[in-house]
């Protein structure tokens, strides 16, 4: 599937507003993936439908994640985070994408996990600084974003979770375990 067929498909689950963000994505993610050597194509494709399940109901959602995911942790931890295993799911399903590495990034696309490979942190982190994004901390991170992408991801994870932490909101396990992970990782080849 090239990038328009996959543009085809996606546009009508998503507004103009969602649409706009997802072209950022797909032009960030490829960029990171040339820049970190990650696969280009699978890079475009899951920048593409990072978001395909943005706008289903979330009843449906946590349905699905009751009935057919293996990771129930999903549904404990605020609504908004369905959209990213169940667009995994709907996009194996619906759309034919059958690569685990494509699929891995979507679902991991919001949240983060603790050895994330190349692929799902460049469509984590061009999530988080596609050029229509805007916030406090943003530029920092399209800096690090130019030479060292776990400390690009760390610093987007700083962000996310005092962001929800000021909120009094709760943050997913696996999201403050990638951050150890990654510190960790970055202790350890200091020395
Ligand atoms: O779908 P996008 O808006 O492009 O971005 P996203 O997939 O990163 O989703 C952002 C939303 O997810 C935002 O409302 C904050 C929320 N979120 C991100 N990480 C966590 C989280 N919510 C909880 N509860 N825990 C997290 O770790
Ligand atoms: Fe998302
Ligand atoms: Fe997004």
């Amino acid at each position: 599937m090239n990038q328009e067929q996959a543009l085809k498909k996606v546009k009508p689950h998503l507004t103009e507003h969602r649409y706009k963000h997802t072209l950022g994505v797909v032009q960030s993610a490829t960029e990171l993936a040339h820049r970190f050597g990650a696969d280009r194509e699978k890079a475009m494709l899951a920048a593409v439908f990072h978001d395909y399940a943005k706008f289903r109901d979330k009843e449906e959602m946590k349905r699905l994640v009751r009935e057919k995911l293996n990771d129930k942790s999903f549904l404990n931890y605020g609504e908004e985070l369905l959209h990213a295993p169940c667009g995994a799911y709907y996009v194996e399903h619906e759309i034919g994408i059958t690569d685990d590495d494509v699929l891995n990034a979507i679902r991991y696309h919001t949240t983060g996990r603790p050895d994330m490979t190349v692929l799902e942190k460049v469509v984590f982190l061009a999530d988080y600084i596609e050029p229509g994004r805007h916030f406090k901390g943003i530029e920092e991170v399209r800096e690090l974003a130019k030479q060292d992408l776990d400390q690009a991801v760390i610093e987007a994870l700083k962000n996310t979770t005092s962001f929800l932490m000021r909120r009094n909101q709760l943050v997913f396990p696996d999201t403050i375990a990638t951050y150890n992970q990654l510190i960790e990782e970055k202790r350890r080849s200091d020395v």
